[in-house]
């Protein structure tokens, strides 16, 4: 269907009308003494935003002195329904004149993206230091329109929490895309770089009004044609590409394969140390920032999950990081060097191994050897973006080190777009967690900001889930994710709730019904699936290799390093310092001995940290086997709610959006159904614990 394909960029007609013909009064015009191309659509996008809300979009003025004159604008002719009256501003403080005189002085904190809005004497002013700056406040304003805030009053300053907010596409070049649910690549099509200027220039709008500043458009595993990126063969069409995201202040990266050198380049080896291979990613960097100025960098998984890499040569992360850092510095680039590497080649038969310590145990030794331009790209949780880990240890234990954290839009174990997980509430748990870097007050969010340890660079990753489905992410609702994500990485103490109703409002309208409805839902969600797919912090119960659907024992006996270790008595891993793997030890000051602890682990993440007997009571009361019971019980129940709570949205939402999401819902409540029985089933047949309030378990 259609609907979907805007997004939260709707501009629903505003639906209180006598309000809207009023606000619309204060929007006659538009103006900017800016006349480059992110100015331009930043108007273009408050044009065509208040149109659309309220049915009469502000006239163009060719400059800011004329909107203003004493007759009202003279370059154009006068709109007949509202005459010069107040209107809108919008540029930079340099080329505005207007601008200055409205803000004085108190402009300087605002950095370079942030901005700040004022309604004064029936102006209102965008301003901002770059063109980029005014596009995050117009796509602001649009925001607070749709989402009705007072804008009699406006006086905002905003500036964005972290430096980088990036998002990696996993697309290739065939067209297919790594974990994605919504269809092919926008990207890539049979073998070639092939896009929809239009299409892009949207998802390039959708994620610059959210303040996403940075993408990486292929996947970590980058394959044999991925590789030539770099080259001349390839850099025209990606420069196009770059040409699209740079209007909405968004530059791009591409992920390299380490080894280039010699299945691209021809070299005999890709040893990081070797003058060729230096002088190699030298010159590809030199041509691609002859074809892409302002290239963001290179996004590298090297070593990890069969990727080659420095360890081929008996080089460590920080020469190869360096090595390509060195080719970007001087075209100001940067390397983002992902830390998900482990052993994926384990025998399950070997109990000392423990996947969840292996980033840390790799990274920790390297803090301060990593050059200015590097920086470490941190999975939220030390296994793979399962329901429920505890946040990786790495996150604030270097201090010298600049991190971002990596966060999965896609849903790759979290129902795949077929089932509703709003993740955003488990993002705000990572990014609230104390690591307790310097004692108390250093969350995760002040680590990655930078401001934890005096770093200049850090900020947030994620994988997104967009593909070329009409709706961008299948399920429509799964695009709060991506919004979602977007705003967090501008401010994380947004909270989930918040960014929910902003979403709901802008994407469904300003019915208060939906909005609520839509809302309510999206807060259940994460907790719905939590209940029936993944017990108190296990993990992996899944089927091998896509991921979808109930597997227990899907990778028990398996290389991966995954494991739930249950028997007849108990179920969980030990990973105490006193008698498991010890990767409780790699906490920093009281968390370690948080979870320690048997009686002080929280029990979300009770069967993370140990393995315990199924008759131990949990601080809820309930004993670990009546709590798996229960909450899958629970948890289907729940599921199907999910399916009649949409339903009672009929005729509220958009045809197309409500359709495709019903079928999705309830797909969700049959499957939701088989994850209880296959998983109490399981449980029971372990532990021949029965359930204490005699349901159905097989
Ligand atoms: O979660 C795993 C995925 C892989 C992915 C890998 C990674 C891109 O199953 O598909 O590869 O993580 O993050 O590199």
């Amino acid at each position: 269907g259609q609907a979907g394909y805007r997004a939260w960029l709707a501009y629903h007609p505003r639906m209180d009308s006598a309000a809207s013909k009023e606000e619309s009064l204060r929007y006659a015009w538009i103006a900017s003494d800016d006349r480059d191309d992110t100015v331009r659509a930043a108007i273009t996008e408050i044009v065509e935003g208040i149109g659309t809300m309220y049915g009469a979009a502000p006239r163009i003025s060719a400059t800011a002195t004329d909107a203003a004159g004493e007759n009202g604008p003279r370059d154009s002719e006068p709109n007949a329904a509202y005459g010069a009256g107040p209107g809108i501003l919008v540029g930079t403080f340099a080329a505005n004149e207007r601008l200055r005189d409205i803000f004085g002085v108190e402009v300087a904190e605002l950095g370079r993206e942030g901005f700040a809005i004022r309604a004064k004497d029936g102006v209102t002013a965008i301003g901002a230091h770059t063109p980029v700056g005014a596009l995050y406040g117009a796509f602001h304003l649009l925001r607070l329109l749709a989402t009705g805030i007072d804008e009699s009053e406006l006086e905002i300053v905003e500036r964005p929490a972290n430096k980088l907010r990036m998002i990696n596409q996993w697309d290739n070049i065939d067209g297919s895309i790594e974990r994605g649910y919504a269809g092919s690549s926008i990207f890539y099509k049979d073998d070639e770089i092939d896009f929809d200027p239009a299409r892009i220039r949207d998802y390039a709008r959708l994620l610059a009004s959210t303040g996403i500043n940075a993408i990486a458009i292929n996947n970590v595993n980058a394959h044999r044609l991925e590789s030539r990126f770099v080259t001349g063969d390839y850099l025209p069409r990606i420069a196009e590409l770059a040409a699209i995201f740079r209007v909405y202040g968004i530059r791009l990266l591409l992920s390299i394969n380490f080894a280039a050198p010699i299945e691209v380049g021809g070299l005999p080896t890709a040893d990081p140390l070797d003058a060729d291979v230096k002088r190699w990613w030298r010159e590809r960097a030199a041509d691609i920032y002859a074809a892409i100025p302002d290239f963001g960098g290179f996004l590298v998984k090297a070593d990890s999950e069969n990727r080659p890499g420095p360890f081929t040569y008996g080089r460590g992360h920080a020469e190869g990081a360096n090595m390509l850092a060195e080719a970007l510095e001087a075209h100001g680039g940067l390397v983002v060097w992902r830390c998900f590497v482990y052993n994926c080649k384990q025998d399950w038969r070997d109990r000392k191994t423990d996947r969840a310590r292996a980033a840390y145990d790799h990274f920790l030794p390297l803090d301060g050897a990593f050059r200015d331009n590097v920086v470490l790209q941190i999975k939220n949780g030390p296994m793979d973006f399962q329901v429920r880990e505890p946040v990786s240890p790495l996150l604030g234990a270097m201090e010298r080190t600049n991190q971002v954290v990596e966060f999965q839009i896609t849903q790759e174990y979290t129902g795949q777009q077929r089932h509703l997980c709003y993740l955003v509430p488990q993002w705000k748990t990572v990014l609230d967690f104390e690591t307790r870097a310097l004692g108390e007050a250093s969350p995760v969010k002040r680590v990655v900001d930078g401001s934890v340890h005096g770093r200049a660079l850090g900020g947030f990753a994620a994988v997104s889930n967009i593909g070329a489905d009409t709706n961008w992410t299948g399920h429509p609702l799964a695009q709060s994710n991506l919004y979602g994500y977007g705003r967090l990485a501008w401010n994380p103490e947004l909270s989930a709730e918040a960014i929910a109703e902003e979403w709901a409002l802008q994407t469904f309208g300003s019915n208060r019904q939906v909005a609520d409805a839509v809302v309510d839902m999206l807060m259940d969600s994460l907790d719905i699936y939590e209940s029936y797919t993944a017990p108190l912090g296990v993990g992996w119960m899944v089927n091998p290799n896509h991921h979808y659907g109930p597997n227990v024992d899907g990778y028990e006996y398996d290389k991966w390093g995954t494991y739930h270790f249950a028997d007849r008595d108990g179920v969980g891993v030990d990973r105490t310092v006193l008698s498991g793997t010890g990767y409780a030890g790699q906490y920093m000051g009281a968390n370690a001995g948080t979870y320690e602890s048997f009686a002080e682990c929280p029990d979300e993440l009770l069967l993370f940290f140990h393995h315990v007997p199924y008759g131990h009571r949990l601080k809820s009361g309930l004993t670990v086997i009546q709590h798996i019971y229960d909450t899958h019980f629970d948890g289907a129940l729940r599921a199907a709610g999910l399916a009649e709570r949409w339903a009672s949205l009929e005729g509220l939402v958009p045809a197309d959006d409500y359709d495709e999401a019903l079928a999705r819902f309830r797909e969700q409540a049959e499957h939701a159904k088989e994850w209880r029985d296959r998983i109490n089933t399981y449980f029971y047949r372990k532990s021949g614990v029965p359930d204490e309030r005699g349901r159905t378990i097989y």
